[in-house]
């Protein structure tokens, strides 16, 4: 196949044992070919290839009778990907006239660990853009190492600054993680969309505390969805948007993966909005969000809620290398677009996707992993077709899980009506009756 220098990768039968090379992060061990067993070690009570579980809990808009393709996981969330870890803080806070540092305030943080809290590998990370008028920071270095250490957080864009401190204060804390370690933690990975409209963003209401317990809280498990953490204050599609998750496992040559999305949802335009085929957003065209702050020049903030932002976040257990999964995270935008997302002219739309199964030691140390086969349709099909589907239900999730938001200057923003919504599905024959 032709690899040089930082992969190697030998044919052995329907995969390929591939023999990682890393520019280890400003150690400079240089691009090194490995010879050595996987290093990496187990952070999590669950191996990274354990045999996932088919779900016994769904997500919210399943739950409400949203048709979706696939087989969800066991939570339907992103934590289903063994290893995986999300942590939350939420603030909500304060009633009426927005007075500047003092609210209301309408924001939060949610934090994903790769391989749980406590570890210190790295793993093996890809990204893409859709429309890059937004921020993700760390973003480089996994662009130039394909490795990602530590969380990636999402957050309300006035609290990047805080939140970016809050991980680097936290992980190097003492006693905590060896200097070596928590080098690798000093460009953490941090994703904004903006909560204007709901929150008091200049008043900059998160404080460190709020970080540290996002990232003390993060655990396996069911993950709340609509109106918390980083999702908070957020629009999508003129209703009440917010944070989604969501799953999918899917069978490669004989094994079971999963794939695991979680979202951060202030996108899509009302006109647009598409829920399993039906055009919701024709359909209901009230309760439009309700702003009432200053508006900003002619944009659309108090307006007609132009709102575009999408960050995803996509965790998988495939032993898949960086430009694997770099085009895993293309897909987030497919899955976007099934809604109606178009990746707008304001809208920063980023997606990261890593593999727990692809592990690097605190020096970047050449790591020996088996990874997929890259020229497999077959292989790299399943996964693309799992990302977007748990994409496209994650985003729905977080619609239907949001609720209705009062906020800054008394301003409010509507949930997706639930009974509206389903009746709708009804009429255009996409009801799915909720599993008992
Ligand atoms: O909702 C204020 N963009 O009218 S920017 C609006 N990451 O509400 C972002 N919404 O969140 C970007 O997608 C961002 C707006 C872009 C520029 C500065 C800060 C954040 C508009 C847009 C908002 C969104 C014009």
């Amino acid at each position: 196949m032709g690899m040089t220098g930082r992969w190697r990768a030998a044919r052995t039968g329907r995969r390929r044992a591939v023999r990682f090379g890393f520019l280890a992060l400003a150690l400079a061990v240089g691009p090194a070919l490995a010879s050595g067993p996987a290093r990496a070690q187990q952070s999590s009570p669950r191996s990274p290839n354990s045999e996932p579980t088919p779900s016994p809990q769904v997500g919210p808009a399943r739950q409400l009778g949203v048709p979706f393709s696939g087989t969800p996981g066991r939570f339907d969330a992103i934590t289903d990907v063994p290893g995986v870890e999300v942590g939350m803080t939420t603030l909500i806070r304060g009633e009426g006239k927005l007075i500047r540092g003092q609210g209301p305030v309408r924001t939060g943080v949610t934090v994903i660990f790769p391989l749980g809290k406590r570890a210190a590998e790295g793993v093996g990370a890809g990204r893409a853009v859709s429309n890059g008028t937004g921020e993700f920071t760390g973003m480089e270095i996994v662009d130039e190492t394909g490795l990602l250490f530590g969380p990636v957080a999402l957050t309300g864009t006035g609290n990047i600054a805080v939140v970016r401190q809050g991980i680097i204060d936290w992980s190097t804390r003492p006693g905590f993680l060896a200097p070596r370690e928590w080098i690798a933690r000093l460009l953490p990975a941090v994703g904004e969309t903006l909560d204007l409209g709901l929150n008091d963003v200049f008043g900059h209401p998160m404080a460190p505390r709020d970080v540290y317990a996002a990232l003390d809280s993060a655990s396996g498990g069911p993950v709340a969805q609509g109106n918390v953490g980083g999702g908070t204050g957020m629009v999508s599609y003129g209703f009440k948007g917010g944070t989604g998750t969501a799953s999918r496992i899917v069978r490669i040559g004989g094994r079971s993966y999963v794939v695991g999305v979680l979202i951060q949802a202030n996108n899509g335009s009302r006109r647009s909005l598409t829920i399993a085929g039906v055009p919701v957003g024709r359909e209901i065209t009230d309760l439009r969000p309700r702003f009432e702050g200053p508006r900003l020049g002619d944009t659309t903030t108090t307006g007609a809620a132009v709102k575009h932002s999408l960050l995803v976040v996509i965790a998988t257990n495939a032993p898949l290398v960086p430009h694997q999964l770099r085009r895993l995270a293309r897909r987030a935008g497919v899955g976007s677009a099934r809604l109606g997302s178009f990746g707008g002219n304001l809208s920063g739309d980023f997606a990261v996707a890593f593999s727990t199964a692809a592990r690097f030691d605190d020096r970047g140390t050449p790591v020996t992993a088996t990874i997929l086969d890259d020229w497999n349709e077959a292989t790299m099909d399943a996964l693309f077709e799992g990302s977007v589907q748990a994409t496209e239900e994650a985003e729905v999730n977080a619609l239907v899980a949001a609720r209705t938001m009062t906020g800054a200057d008394g301003s409010t923003v509507y949930a997706l009506p639930h009974d509206r919504l389903v009746a709708l599905l009804e009429r255009y024959g996409r009801y799915a009756p909720p599993k008992r």
